[in-house]
Order: C-alpha cells, then structure tokens, then sequence
C-alpha cells in the first residue's frame, strides 16, 4: 500500500505511539464484537448482560455468559493484529496500548505497556470485601459463586455500563493521548465513552490519527488517516514499511 507522506513523515519521526483498541482487533482471533454485523449486541441485551442491575437481577445469567466467553479467549490465541502491535516497541521509544478489550490478547502477544480500560475478563472479584480472584479459582463453576471468604457475590473484573473505569487508568491514558505523536484507532466502533475521548485529546494535543477498521465509524470523519481493511492485514504492513526504512 501507498501511504500519504504526512503519515510517512510522522511514522520516521515519531517517539511516542499510543495504539488504541477494540473489539475488531480479536475478530480474527475468533472472538465476536459487540456491535455492528455479527455482534453481541444483536443477539444479547447490553442492559441484561452487561450492567451491575442485570447481574443482580440474574446472577446466573450473565456469570454463565461470562464463563462461555472466557472459554472461547481461553482456547484462541492473538492474532497477526496483536503480533504486529507489540513489535512496534522494537522501533520506537515509547509505545502504549489502550484497550476496551478485556481479552488479554495484547499482554499475551508481548505488548509490555497495556492499559485496559473496561478490566480484564480473566479476574473476579467479591462485590462486599474486594478480594480479587483468578478464573482458575471457579473454572468449572457454572452457576455465579459466592466468596469463600465473606459469602458476597463474586463478578467478573470488567466495567460495565454506568460504572466508572479503574481507578486512575483513564487520567494515564490521557496523559499518554497528550505525549502520543500518532495514535492508532484500531478496531473500534468508538461509540462508547470515556474511552472514545481518548483518540479526541490525542487529536487536540497534535498527534496525527490514523484509523484502521474494516468499515468507516462515528470518528472516521475526524480522523486524518482512515484505513480500510482487517487489522491483522494492515498492522503487518506497516510494520513491514517500518522494516524496510530502519533496515531490519
Ligand atoms: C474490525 C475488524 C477487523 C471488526 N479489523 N476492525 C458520554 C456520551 C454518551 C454516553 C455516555 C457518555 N459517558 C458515559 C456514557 C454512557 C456509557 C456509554 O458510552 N454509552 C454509549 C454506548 C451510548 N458509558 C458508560 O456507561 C461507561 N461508564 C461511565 O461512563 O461511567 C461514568 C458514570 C459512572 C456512574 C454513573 C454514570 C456515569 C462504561 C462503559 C463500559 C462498557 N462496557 C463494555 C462491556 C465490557 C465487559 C465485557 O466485555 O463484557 O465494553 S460494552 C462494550 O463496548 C465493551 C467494549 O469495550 C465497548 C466498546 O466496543 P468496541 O470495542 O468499540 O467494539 P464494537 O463491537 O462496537 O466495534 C468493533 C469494531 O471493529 C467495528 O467498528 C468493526 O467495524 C471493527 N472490526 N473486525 C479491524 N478484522
Ligand atoms: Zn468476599
């Protein structure tokens, strides 16, 4: 591919890459996305599965879904998407991943700098005495447990809507949008918020945005760089160009 030169002056110059993700990164992994054709939210209800109000109303319910989702990030594996993203470290000075996605796919491909920004589907914890838990712990519990320690209810570690992120990460990520020199928006329908503010502040502090996602998006017309197609397709290339100008 053909990149414009702005891109490629940025891409030669720049010290700090923030790489901003979604559901579309895991796609090819085989992990389904929320929105859009084939998307959780077609078949689920957000408001069912995916707040503190549906998981007091059926526990069960939405511990079973998490369990079936965590089986399918157990048995898949990071794609040439994830690949390509943790080899940016190897050509620049600071590279920063923040994701929505609570897969762990990037740790697992190599990424050292991750911030999750919705938690981390492969952790529990106790609703009354915060104790954290690994999925080991209840791997092959198929109703919502209840905390060996407090008898509270045990949720998975991610956020949902209407709750507020983890503490402090949102206020690093943002810190990380300001410093970016080019931010990748990579795989997200950049709909859902807090989040969506992060490739806003990067763009109002003068990095240069470039998208990449097999269709355009809420944020494709303030974007300077839309490319489309799969991550797992594009993100190599671009490593490759990388290759090609630093000579290895
Ligand atoms: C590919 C591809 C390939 C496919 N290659 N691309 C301001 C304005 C409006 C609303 C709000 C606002 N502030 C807060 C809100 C409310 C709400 C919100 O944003 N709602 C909007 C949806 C309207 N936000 C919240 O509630 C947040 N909390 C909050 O604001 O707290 C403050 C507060 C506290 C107390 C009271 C009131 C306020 C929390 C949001 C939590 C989101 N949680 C989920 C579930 C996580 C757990 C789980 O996984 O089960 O997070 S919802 C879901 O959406 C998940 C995702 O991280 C998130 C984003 O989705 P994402 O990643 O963009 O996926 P998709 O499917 O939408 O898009 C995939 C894209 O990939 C598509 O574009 C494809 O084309 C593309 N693609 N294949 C490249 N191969
Ligand atoms: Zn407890």
């Amino acid at each position: 591919m053909n990149y414009p030169e702005p891109f490629i002056n940025r891409l030669q110059n720049a010290d700090n890459i923030l790489i901003f993700t979604g559901a579309g990164i895991s796609a090819e992994s085989g992990i389904d996305t929320f929105r859009g054709k084939g998307g959780l939210w077609n078949k689920m209800k957000p408001e069912e599965l995916a707040s503190f109000d549906g998981f007091m109303k059926n526990p069960n319910l939405v511990w079973e879904w998490y369990q079936y989702r965590r089986q399918i990030v157990h048995e898949t594996s990071p794609n040439s998407g994830h690949y390509a993203i943790a080899e940016f470290e190897k050509y620049y000075n600071s590279v920063s991943v923040v994701t929505q996605n609570v897969d762990n796919l990037h740790n697992r491909a190599g990424s050292t700098n991750v911030l999750e920004l919705h938690g981390n589907i492969e952790r529990n914890f106790c609703i009354d005495c915060n104790t954290f838990f690994g999925v080991e712990d209840f791997q092959s519990v198929s109703e919502a447990p209840k905390c060996p320690k407090c008898s509270g209810m045990i949720r998975p570690d991610v956020v949902w809507f209407g709750e507020s992120l983890p503490q402090g990460v949102f206020e690093k990520a943002e810190a990380l949008a300001r410093e970016s020199d080019i931010c990748f928006i990579v795989g997200t329908s950049a709909v859902v918020y807090p989040a969506a503010y992060i490739p806003v502040t990067a763009k109002e502090f003068g990095a240069y945005i470039v998208e990449i996602n097999v269709e355009q998006t809420e944020i494709t017309r303030s974007v300077d760089l839309s490319l489309i197609g799969k991550a797992g397709e594009l993100l190599p290339e671009i490593i490759k160009k990388i290759k090609e100008w630093r000579g290895s």
